[in-house]
């Protein structure tokens, strides 16, 4: 019997209500039905301590200084990656909704410096994939529930979907930017297409970092 394959890290990003969630959702269904063991999961994770402060940051419940709110998401991060990296080497895909780049897109997007929001992030697991879901601001406001939390403005967003743009132009090896304007099923049935390809060839390699 040779050595068990480890799961691969994939990651959705994007703008809010850009349809990350159902992306993933529907990814992670897809894989388990083919038998794939799949587990989904987002940052930020607001069960943990940690979580749970970021969490009244987001719903506006109280203020943080920049820098404190950007770190704090990093950690969350940080804090979960032991289990993360377990459940990769054990075999399990992950499928993770939003990443280190939104903490890069969403503080640099309030006028941070680039270098200094992404050092933080340097030696997480660097994902197997992402998945950049990009929008146009402007016709996310339509969807429902955009505007209850602290960065759900078309404005910001605008800003955001920038920084993401930067940030694909830099990582283009491994960034996948697919067009969310285009119906659930056509997104899924993309996303799928590059996912199925892509599993068998990564999880025979080692775990990489971002560096
Ligand atoms: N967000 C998310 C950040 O600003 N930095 C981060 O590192 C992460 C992971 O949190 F506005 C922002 C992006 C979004 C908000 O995310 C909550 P969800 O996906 O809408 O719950
Ligand atoms: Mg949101």
């Amino acid at each position: 019997m040779g050595p068990i394959k480890r799961g691969a890290l994939i990651v959705f990003e994007g703008c809010d209500r850009s349809g990350k969630s159902t992306q993933s959702r529907r990814l992670a269904e897809l894989l388990k039905s083919r038998g794939i063991p799949t587990e989904s999961l987002n940052f930020p994770d607001r069960s943990t301590d940690i979580g749970q402060v970021i969490n009244s940051y987001l719903t506006n419940s109280k203020d943080l200084q920049d820098e404190v709110i950007h770190l704090l998401f990093s950690v969350n991060r940080w804090e979960l990656m032991g289990k993360l990296r377990q459940k990769l080497l054990a075999g399990t895909t992950l499928i993770v909704d939003r990443y280190s780049y939104s903490g890069v897109a969403y503080s640099v997007a309030k006028g941070m410096d680039f270098d200094w929001c992404y050092a933080p992030e340097r030696g997480l697991i660097k994902p197997d994939a992402v998945f950049y879901l990009r929008a146009v601001p402007d016709r996310l406001a339509e969807r429902s529930e955009f505007g209850e939390e602290r960065y759900e403005k078309v404005e910001f967003q605008s800003r955001v979907s920038a920084v993401y743009d930067r940030i694909f132009s830099n990582e283009s090896t491994y960034w996948h930017q697919l067009d969310a304007s285009v119906t659930a099923d056509e997104l899924h049935f993309l996303i799928a297409e590059i996912a199925e390809k892509l599993l068998p060839k990564v999880t025979t390699q080692p775990l990489d970092k971002l560096s």
